[in-house]
């Protein structure tokens, strides 16, 4: 029997330590920071780890104070831990935002070099997919370098090949790597996947102009299972072989941070998509897109990239319309 700990889902990604100014304007200017943590793949571990999924966050981190710190948080918000490595060689890395007090936030990476940059294929370990269904990545730790995409690569066939469904968002980030290696890498993973969630913009960049409903098909016949595309204000559509839903989106009053919107996103769907196996696929879209929506909007409600993510009771009541007692 195995001795790890069963989980729902496995992410592997690099998660770094964020420095927020407490004011808005140029970084260049900002005198005090708060300090958190960010990363896609943990982003959407700690939401799935919230909504009651237990998860296992797979990556290196630096055996630094700010390796302790990230390891620390994410083991508190319940996330299984227990298999990511420290390297006493490579730092934790460092990001920063910049609120410009309109559109998305501006970030600047210090990552290269960092311990998780160092990944090859060759620390692919099949005990990371022992014990576990699902394997979520993104296109982030694969921006880092020809390696660590490879890594993924690897670990993307060997949980598919020890029987787990594996999700992968393009996340693309232009400021990691050129737009030619981009969209090279990233539609060769996708035939690797069982559901792909582009936002709209990642669609066109990775298969051209093409119509809402064209991308479902484009993409699913590439080999995946399921499409999810996020159409950001205008909510979301998912398709199948066999279903095609449009579910329109949670509106708010403002958005104070975009970022981490996605990976919220990807928490809702994943939480119900992978909790409702059996179900037709109409319904099933339905549940998890509209849980999707809800969770990317509430994440745009709260400075920082997972802080806003909600737990199970709170989705339920604003699901079911309650009011909120706040005092
Ligand atoms: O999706 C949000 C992430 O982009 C953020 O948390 C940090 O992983 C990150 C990155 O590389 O940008």
């Amino acid at each position: 029997m195995s001795d790890i700990r069963p989980a729902d889902v496995v992410t592997i990604g690099e998660s770094m330590v964020l420095f927020q100014p407490m004011s808005e304007g140029p970084l260049a200017y900002a005198p005090l920071f708060t300090r958190s943590l960010a990363g896609a793949e943990s982003n959407v571990a700690i939401g799935l780890s919230r909504l009651g999924l237990s998860v296992r966050w797979i990556s290196r981190l630096g055996a630094d104070p700010f390796g302790d710190f990230v390891l620390a948080t994410l083991a508190g918000e319940g996330v299984d831990v227990s298999l990511v490595e420290r390297d006493a060689g490579y730092p934790t890395a460092v990001y920063f935002k910049e609120f410009k007090g309109y559109g998305d936030p501006n970030v600047y990476y210090y990552r290269k070099g960092s311990a998780v940059s160092q990944w090859t294929p060759g620390h692919v370990n099949l005990r990371w997919f022992d014990n576990a269904s699902h394997l979520h990545v993104t296109g982030i730790t694969p921006a880092l370098g020809p390696a660590t995409a490879e890594t993924v690569r690897k670990a993307m066939v060997e949980a598919r090949a020890m029987g787990l469904t594996v999700s992968f968002d393009p996340n693309l980030r232009r400021k990691l790597w050129s737009e030619e290696k981009a969209r090279k890498t990233l539609l060769s993973l996708i035939p690797l996947c069982d559901i792909f969630m582009p936002g709209l913009e990642e669609a066109e960049f990775l298969a051209g102009p093409m119509t809402e409903e064209a991308y479902g098909a484009h993409f699913l016949t590439m080999g995946t299972g399921v499409v999810v595309l996020k159409l950001g204000e205008e909510g979301s559509i998912g398709f199948t072989p066999q279903a095609a839903v449009r579910v329109k989106p949670h509106v708010v009053k403002r958005v104070i941070d975009t970022v981490g919107a996605g990976d919220a996103f990807a928490a809702g769907f994943l939480s119900a998509w992978l909790t409702s196996a059996g179900e037709d696929d109409e319904p099933r879209l339905r549940q998890a897109l509209e849980r999707a929506n809800l969770l990317g909007a509430l994440a745009t409600q709260y400075r920082g990239d997972w802080e806003g993510l909600p737990k199970l009771d709170e989705v339920r009541r604003l699901q079911a319309g309650a009011r909120e007692t706040t005092r």
